[in-house]
């Protein structure tokens, strides 16, 4: 087994940790001695303990001599416990391996000097690029001051999500909802405009067993509060948050409604089509969320993207056509000429049942 190998056994750990641990990175550590993997562990639920924690408590005295395989560079600073990197010298760990650096400023590069001071050999830079992917939504905070953003698509063959009617139920089929669900466990939050909440009455929860373990955030983009008080999302918020995004000047007594029912205002600054987005997104990294799905509809998707604030798009199509005149899942935006167009690279591509579903990465 090759550093590599274990590295991305720890990356995998990681991995299923997404959505569970903001505003922590979702990290992972596997300990090996002697060719034997000793102790394995990931940040847990909620962010801590951290990964380095749980696998040495795994591995107790096998620890000493051992290998440390972390998919970001173990910290430095002292929170509920003491820092990661002084656990690691103190179990006797002879050899730290690190995927990525950490860029939060408690840490970036004082976990390896630590390490470094203690006598231990560091190798850093192990699968680099797939650590870039799995800490992509807490670099993006630490970086950008906002939440990696992925917009989900579920469209026909001609990008519609409704007939010119507004028919909308079940285009895409049971594995793309599956799927759809999924991509909800591995985000921090689910974001849809008030268009959505108020013509679909959504739940934007993620039920399906095993999925989740943590709560779910749900947004509103909702300048005005038009959000119902007694639908779904506001009248149910029990343990999955209910956030709202609204601009100055909102209804005082609406306010205290959505406060009473446990609803989280955020005023943003207005911008001409209702919420500064780029400031919204500020304020949910604020509030920590690392990892952002939003889910429709079409007039949040155009001007999510129409300010370059998509990273990924996960579309999934379903095999029908409904015209032109159906309702369009991105809408207008006025572009003109096409060198404006948001460009992204193709990820990924997959069936799912009879659709469609594919990955795409904003172009750099
Ligand atoms: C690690 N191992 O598993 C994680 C780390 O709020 P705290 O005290 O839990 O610290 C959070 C910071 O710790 C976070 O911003 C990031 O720099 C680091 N996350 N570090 O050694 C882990 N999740
Ligand atoms: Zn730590």
């Amino acid at each position: 087994m090759t550093d590599e190998d274990h590295m991305r056994a720890a990356l995998s750990l990681a991995r299923r940790g997404l959505g569970e641990t903001a505003p922590n990175p979702s990290v992972g550590c596997v300990i090996v001695r002697a060719g034997r993997v000793v102790g394995r562990g990931r940040t847990a639920t909620g962010g801590r303990p951290h990964a380095e924690t749980e696998a040495l408590a795994m591995a107790g005295e096998a620890a000493r001599g051992a290998a440390a395989y972390v998919s970001l560079e173990p910290c430095a600073h002292h929170g509920q416990t003491p820092p990661c990197a002084s656990a690691l010298i103190e179990a006797g760990i002879a050899r730290v391996v690190i995927a990525s650096g950490d860029p939060d400023e408690r840490v970036n590069g004082q976990g390896i000097a630590m390490l470094h001071g203690a006598g231990i050999e560091v190798t850093e830079g192990v699968c680099a690029a797939e650590a870039e992917t799995v800490n992509e939504g807490f670099f993006s905070v630490v970086r950008r001051g906002r939440p990696m953003v992925t917009l989900k698509l579920a469209t026909t063959l001609d990008g519609r999500i409704a007939t010119r009617t507004g028919e909308s139920q079940w285009i895409t089929g049971e594995a793309s909802r599956r799927a759809a669900h999924a991509l909800r466990g591995s985000h921090d939050a689910v974001m849809v405009g008030v268009g959505t909440a108020l013509a679909d009455d959504p739940e934007l929860t993620c039920r399906i067993a095993g999925f989740r373990a943590a709560p779910m955030v749900r947004v509103i983009v909702d300048s005005h509060l038009r959000t119902p008080l007694d639908g779904r999302l506001a009248r149910d918020v029990g343990d999955d948050a209910v956030w709202i995004l609204h601009r100055d000047g909102v209804d005082a007594a609406r306010r205290d409604a959505f406060g009473a029912l446990g609803v989280r205002l955020f005023e943003i600054a207005a911008s001409d089509a209702g919420v500064d987005l780029d400031a919204g997104l500020r304020a949910l990294g604020a509030a920590g969320i690392t990892r952002l799905l939003v889910e429709g509809g079409g007039t949040l998707a155009a001007a999510l993207l129409r300010a370059d604030l998509v990273d990924h798009i996960e579309w999934f199509t379903a095999p029908l056509v409904v015209g032109g005149d159906g309702v369009a899942s991105v809408a207008g935006f006025g572009l003109e000429r096409l060198d404006d167009a948001r460009r992204f690279t193709l990820a990924g591509r997959s069936a799912c049942g009879g659709d469609v579903r594919a990955s795409y990465r904003r172009q750099i």
